[in-house]
């Protein structure tokens, strides 16, 4: 999702393995939803911990995991983790803050996906210093490297910049993660043109991402994707009843043709009748093509949505109660 857009939900990613309390009805290895907070007031930097951001709320996740979920996406802000540069050090305030909330979603079995929510940019310029990208990842991936159900996510949503630069800022993340001792973990990749599934083709930046090359084999490729009519995510409205699935065609049939594999990293539909349809039917395609598709995030949960028109915070979030009934199936 867009920064214009001020809140953002981190993924909840639960793990298969480590089976939750409930059993989960779908296949995929993820499902979960993105947790926001820690990016809220992403003017405000570093920002106050409660008055400009904030981190998930654990009783809230407990309660998606009773609901089957398995992973859990943690938006943070770069600035906030290590300031002023990114070859710096870390703020042991936010740092501890993550610590916290990793913990907690790891130590139930479920996954914690750290999102620099950044869009690329570090204090709003397009990151082009590739190096220092890489350290910033160094120092994030040491703190976590004996965590397995860590997943590192390079960036939220590249968008208006080189697709050359970034599939060398995606490969110097892997490359520095693994470097830095984490061997174990997942890589959520993602891509320009706001990693969006269907421009992933058309945008060009499947070229240079297609070859990204990871030692430990354990790439995700994170794409995005909304069923409103600009797929921003900004409307309740979908397009058709059949949206969701047109919109995964062409990426599906990539991931297939390179012998890849993705998330869903962010989706939403409005709660009524016809995004609902829309959603079953995407999600019932990307379980027919579960060779490629490993699972889907909801954008979003978080406590300080409020009305938000996908919000998914039990108990009373508009999608907790209008859409999540619908989709038990795919969890
Ligand atoms: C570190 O983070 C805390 C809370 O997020 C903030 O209040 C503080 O100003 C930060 N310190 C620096 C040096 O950025
Ligand atoms: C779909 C959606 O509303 N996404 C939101 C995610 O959160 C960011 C910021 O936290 C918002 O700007 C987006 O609108």
């Amino acid at each position: 999702m867009k920064f214009v857009e001020i809140f953002i939900a981190a993924a909840t990613l639960a793990s298969a393995v480590a089976a939750p309390s409930r059993k989960r009805a779908s296949k995929f290895q993820f499902v979960g939803v993105n947790e926001s907070g820690a990016e809220f007031g992403n003017t405000a930097l570093p920002g106050r911990l409660n008055k400009d951001y904030t981190w998930p709320d654990q009783n809230a996740i407990t309660t998606m995991i009773g609901k089957g979920m398995n992973s859990f996406r943690i938006p943070i802000m770069m600035e906030r983790f290590i300031p002023n540069q990114m070859t710096g050090t870390v703020n042991a305030t936010y740092a501890q803050g993550l610590d916290n909330i990793v913990k907690f979603i790891t130590d139930k079995g479920a996954y914690a996906i750290i999102d620099p929510h950044n869009f690329g940019r570090y204090y709003s310029n397009i990151i082009t210093d590739v190096s220092g990208f890489g350290s910033w990842w160094s120092t994030m991936a040491k703190r976590y490297a004996s965590n397995a159900k860590v997943i590192f996510d390079t960036n939220n949503e590249f968008h208006d910049e080189d697709n050359t630069l970034v599939a060398n800022l995606n490969q110097k993340a892997i490359d520095a993660i693994r470097a830095a001792g984490a061997t174990s973990q997942y890589i959520f990749v993602e891509g320009n043109s706001w990693t969006g599934a269907w421009h992933w083709t058309s945008s060009g930046t499947a070229d240079g991402m297609g070859k990204l090359t990871d030692p430990s084999n354990k790439i995700i490729y994170e794409m995005h994707q909304y069923l409103d009519s600009d797929g921003s995510g900004t409307s309740a409205t979908c397009v058709s009843s059949t949206i969701g699935k047109e919109r995964l065609q062409a990426a599906t049939a990539w991931l297939k043709a390179n012998g890849k594999k993705a998330i869903l990293g962010e989706t939403a539909g409005g709660s009524n009748a016809q995004c609902i349809a829309a959603l079953q039917g995407m999600l019932g395609y990307m379980a027919d093509n579960s060779d490629v598709w490993t699972g889907w995030l909801w954008w979003g949960a978080g406590p300080w949505w409020g009305t938000y028109i996908y919000g998914m915070e039990p108990p009373s979030g508009t999608a907790y109660t209008g859409v999540l009934p619908s989709l038990t199936q795919y969890i």
